[in-house]
């Protein structure tokens, strides 16, 4: 079973998305997700210049080693480019193993823990109708779990909130694919952290009101916060019993987490943008966390992600793996995977894909009333349509940024 062909694939169906197709000389096909919103090109290159050559004639059933040899050998470490790289290499060798062994990747990593994923969706509004809508619509959908995102008053656009010119799931969930707008600029937004803190408690309050005690409400506050101000946060939060707070600090200063874990009983949940367990260390350790965000994507696949789920196991740290539309439904497959086979499975982020993503990824996944399985086919079950993925070439794409009213960058 040795690796005979490394194929980068990039297809922008309702987005741009970064495929790595491996064959074997038996003929078996793997699939890895690769996609890093924003800066795709980074990886493809990455892959194309520096890894694909270095696959040919390995074996394919090597995936721990091969690891080893991707992080290792570069010398470079870490970084989400490296890492969603190695991650594409890694999902694509667990998909051919699951061939290879006529069984879904999760019996290979232990068999089912549980029976579904409990999965959350995202619900926004610009105004409380607006935002009461839209978590009826998930509701009607089946959603158990609800992310709640609004607009704040006096600010103009803020990132998390479907636009007018949103697009639609399959299931005519109104959303944003791309919150990485395509075109040549990133879109600037503004901000201003003491009317955000003053708007969201309100919110809050409103939702449980209106939807009552019992629905999970998770809230994103995208790093835009200092260690008090999310502290405060926090704290302002805790009547309503929220599942998680998201990514309330910016991420890379760990150590943040220690103040704000002071002052409030606010769960909280990050690291969507960390890409090894050593970004991990100290607040799993400390246990200044609840819930690791981290996709398999970006975390340098199922091995990787899967060591840093078992190290946050010990501490009773949960899983609420990253799944927005930037994750590609090859690295939504790895995740429900992975999730359904580990213990400390926590919830899983479920931002659905449009029409014609769906079209170019054909995938084997159920969603009951919920929650999610990733199905019983070999491998990761997703196939990819290379015709229809031609249908559609890259287009250039950023996330949007934020600035205060004095000009300033800020977090986002
Ligand atoms: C989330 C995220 C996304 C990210 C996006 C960046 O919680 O789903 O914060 O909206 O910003 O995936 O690529
Ligand atoms: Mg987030």
């Amino acid at each position: 079973m040795r690796i005979d062909k490394a194929e980068v694939i990039v297809t922008s169906p309702d987005r741009n998305f970064v495929t790595l197709r491996l064959t074997t000389d038996d003929g078996l096909v793997g699939l890895g997700d690769a996609t890093l919103n924003g800066r795709e090109l980074a990886v493809v290159a990455y892959l194309k210049e520096h890894v694909a050559a270095l696959l040919i004639g390995k074996d394919a059933s090597r995936i721990e080693d091969m690891w080893q040899f991707l992080y290792r050998s570069a010398y470079w470490r870490r970084g989400p480019v490296t890492m969603a790289a190695i991650a594409a290499v890694d999902m694509a060798l667990w998909d051919i193993k699951g061939k290879a062994a006529g069984m879904p990747v999760y019996q290979l990593l232990g068999g089912a823990s549980r029976d579904g994923l409990m999965a959350y969706g995202h619900a926004s509004g610009k105004t409380l109708p607006e935002l009461f809508d839209s978590v009826r619509e998930h509701q009607a959908l089946g959603f158990k779990s609800i992310r709640i995102q609004t607009g704040v008053p006096g600010l103009r656009a803020i990132y998390g909130i479907a636009s007018n010119t949103a697009g639609t799931s399959h299931q005519g969930v109104r959303y944003d694919h791309e919150p990485a707008q395509r075109g040549a600029l990133p879109m600037q937004e503004d901000w201003d952290t003491r009317a955000y803190l003053r708007h969201i408690p309100g919110v809050f309050e409103a939702v449980r009101h209106e939807f009552g005690p019992e629905l999970p409400l998770l809230h994103d506050a995208h790093h835009r916060m200092t260690p008090i101000q999310a502290a405060k946060l926090g704290k302002s939060l805790e009547p309503f019993d929220l599942f998680w707070l998201e990514d309330c600090t910016p991420a890379e200063n760990q150590e943040a987490l220690r103040l704000v874990r002071q002052h409030t009983t606010t769960p909280l949940a990050i690291g969507e943008i960390f890409n090894t367990v050593w970004d991990y260390h100290t607040i799993i350790r400390e246990q200044l966390i609840d819930y690791v965000r981290s996709a398999v994507t970006h975390t340098g696949g199922i091995t990787h992600l899967k060591k840093v789920l078992d190290y946050a196991a010990i501490y009773q740290v949960k899983s609420g793996m990253h799944g927005p539309t930037d994750v590609s439904p090859v690295g939504m497959a790895a995740a429900m995977h992975l999730g359904l086979s580990i213990h400390n499975f926590g919830i899983q982020e479920y931002m659905q894909h449009g029409v014609k993503t769906n079209q170019v990824f054909h995938q084997s996944f159920t969603w009951n009333e919920g929650y999610l399985h990733p199905g019983d086919q070999p491998g990761l079950g997703v196939t990819l349509d290379v015709d229809e993925a031609g249908k559609y070439p890259y287009e250039q794409a950023y996330l949007p940024f934020n600035r205060l009213a004095d000009g300033t960058v800020h977090d986002w």
